[in-house]
């Protein structure tokens, strides 16, 4: 080689490494720098969440705005590195740092305040959210979200039915105008990041091109789809033996007061009018939980059982110190359910108004979910730190939940006996009123943000194009025409709270992956839905395998390391539901199907 070349090279070489070692040093610094007003930010919401007031607003608005300018100037700076060799775990830092906004500020200071505000105060909005019936008779009797939802589970009266429905979504009506411009604020500080507009932001995420992630979203939604529509087929119809031919169309779409929940996102509360004639699952867990005087405490502690059965460490008591269970009487709280990672380390908690039945036993094993994978990924670095993909972090309590056969609940006390083959049927049917019910749904929240974001929604449309992805969706429709002056989007929390929700589509479909692996590793044959891992250290070591990687390596790579395919894919939700299929199928025969 000749001596200049040699010159030239060394040169080369020196520089290059003195760049890697200034991007080493960025990283570093960027990673204590996103700690600090990370875990700044997380208190100030925990407070705001658990103490609604305007000071607690304010101070959120503050703390978020300071963290969302530290991780813009640190994305914005890493740009600089962009034609450096790394290596690929500093490369992957990179790619998430400048991905790791869910809102962007605008740079203009007074946009940039403007916009944590309107966030904060949407979210404050919500969670004050009551519905105060203004007839005679209950003049000043007002009705928060858990009340409203306790009728809509027990009610069977469509004229109460409606007018809860109805009063609910008044809630969203005052946050129409503040939603409009967060759209325009949040945009403007997404494209000064480079990306389209917000929604293109969200969909960057995911280890694919952006398009290629939308269009893996229309695939898993092919392979569900005939699943939903024999499910939607029948409900629909059962449903209009209940309130009669007038109320209930045979081939149309379902009045969205009827199915038991507020957005028809989980039919389970009007499972005693499906559930399958003949096929009795044999027992109700919400009886035998309100049997029992299970209180909120007993509902975490059972399933924390499930995950230490697996081997996963005991929660700390600061868990059982600082979570709240219970809806406090004398201040405002955010009731919907959220875990929490607050320093980023060991102060866990959740924050629950729970409600002592089966459907709020899951949410419990989902929100533990959240904190038993923040902590099996705290020893990963600042940016490594989180779920493979968000649809990763909101699968994991749901694949445990899973696990809640009869054959568990017999186990650990809470049945005598665990029904034979011939409530099939009725189990199944319970669990898609839960899972497959919800598909849909996953999928319109943010088809519907994208063309806002995009604009391809405008806000004189807001309304009507919601109602009409429901209803190409879901296949459900409001009863009484809603118009632009109400805005029912924001009536649902994670519109409200700017929270992206594809994450809990993909769980839908991930969390059957994750259980047939587990299930099948662990030597179960029995139909899928007969499988527990419970107390399955085995299990419990594949899961946390995953979980541990945090998001280290692309998502299929985490989802090779369970499942031993790196692609998502909706053949175990398939597998697990092929006999309600085919039941459904034989009953829905000389019936509509679709709307
Ligand atoms: O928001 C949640 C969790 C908290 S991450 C309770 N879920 C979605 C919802 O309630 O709309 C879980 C299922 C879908
Ligand atoms: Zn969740």
């Amino acid at each position: 080689m000749g001596r200049k070349i040699f010159l030239l090279l060394a040169a080369t070489v020196a520089a290059f490494s003195q760049t890697r070692a200034e991007a080493d040093a960025f990283l570093k610094d960027a990673e204590a720098q996103l700690l600090k007003v990370g875990n700044a930010a997380q208190r100030a919401s925990w407070i705001q969440s658990t103490y609604i007031t305007e000071d607690t607003e304010a101070l959120t608005a503050d703390a978020n705005e300071a963290a969302i300018h530290v991780t813009k100037q640190l994305a914005r700076a890493a740009v600089r590195f962009d034609k450096v060799n790394l290596p690929p775990d500093m490369r992957r830092k990179m790619y998430l740092l400048k991905n790791a906004l869910t809102v962007a500020t605008p740079s203009n200071a007074k946009e940039s305040s403007e916009l944590t505000k309107l966030m904060s105060g949407m979210e404050g909005t919500y969670g004050r959210g009551k519905y105060c019936r203004d007839n005679p008779k209950d003049k000043g009797k007002c009705l928060d979200i858990s009340s409203i939802e306790n009728i809509l589970i027990e009610s069977r009266d469509p004229n109460e039915l409606l007018d809860v429905w109805k009063g609910w979504h008044t809630i969203g009506k005052p946050m129409r105008k503040d939603y409009q411009r967060f759209v325009e604020l949040s945009n403007k500080g997404a494209r000064e990041m480079g990306f389209a507009d917000s929604g293109a932001m969200w969909r960057a995420k995911y280890d694919m091109p952006p398009d290629d992630f939308a269009k893996e979203l229309d695939r898993l939604w092919e392979q569900v789809r005939p699943l939903y529509v024999s499910l939607h087929a029948y409900v629909r119809s059962r449903l209009r033996d209940k309130y009669g031919a007038d109320a209930v169309s045979a081939n149309g779409p379902i009045p969205a007061h009827l199915l038991g929940n507020l957005w028809q996102q989980n039919w389970e509360n009007v499972g005693d009018l499906v559930a399958p004639p003949n096929a009795a699952t044999g027992y109700d867990l919400t009886k035998i939980l309100k049997d029992r005087k299970f209180d909120e405490r007993e509902m975490v502690r059972y399933g924390e059982r499930f995950f230490t059965s697996l081997g996963f460490a005991s929660l700390p008591k600061t868990f059982w110190d600082r979570s709240l269970f219970q809806k406090p009487q004398d201040r405002e709280v955010v009731c919907h359910a959220s875990a929490w990672d607050v320093d980023n380390d060991q102060d866990l908690r959740i924050k629950m108004c729970i409600q002592i039945t089966a459907e709020e036993f899951a949410v419990v094993h989902h929100e533990l979910g959240h904190n038993f994978y923040q902590r099996a990924y705290k020893d990963q670095p600042m940016l490594f730190r989180d779920s493979a993909n968000d649809g990763f972090h909101e699968a994991v309590g749901d694949t445990i939940a899973l696990s809640v056969t009869p054959e568990y609940l017999v186990k650990i006390g809470l049945l005598d006996k665990a029904p034979n083959a011939s409530g099939d049927i009725g189990l199944l049917m319970n669990r898609a009123l839960e899972k497959v019910a919800f598909l849909p749904f996953g999928l319109m929240i943010d088809q519907w943000r994208w063309k806002v974001f995009s604009g391809e929604i405008k806000p004189t449309d807001y309304n009507k194009s919601w109602w009409d992805l429901k209803r190409k969706y879901q296949g459900v429709a409001p009863v009484t025409a809603r118009g632009e002056e109400d805005f029912d989007p924001a009536a649902k929390y994670h519109v409200a709270a700017n929270v992206p929700y594809t994450r809990y589509f993909l769980a839908h479909i991930l969390q059957f992956q994750f259980h047939r692996a587990l299930a099948r590793q662990s030597g179960c044959t029995a139909p899928l839905h007969r499988c527990s891992v419970y107390d399955n250290k085995e299990a419990g070591k594949r899961l946390n395998a995953m979980l541990e990687m945090g998001q280290s390596q692309p998502w299929q790579e985490a989802l090779f390391t369970l499942t031993g395919s790196r692609k998502m894919d909706a053949t175990a939700m398939l597998e697990y539901f092929a006999p309600l299929k085919a039941w459904l199928d034989e009953q829905n025969k000389g019936k509509a199907v679709g709307w």
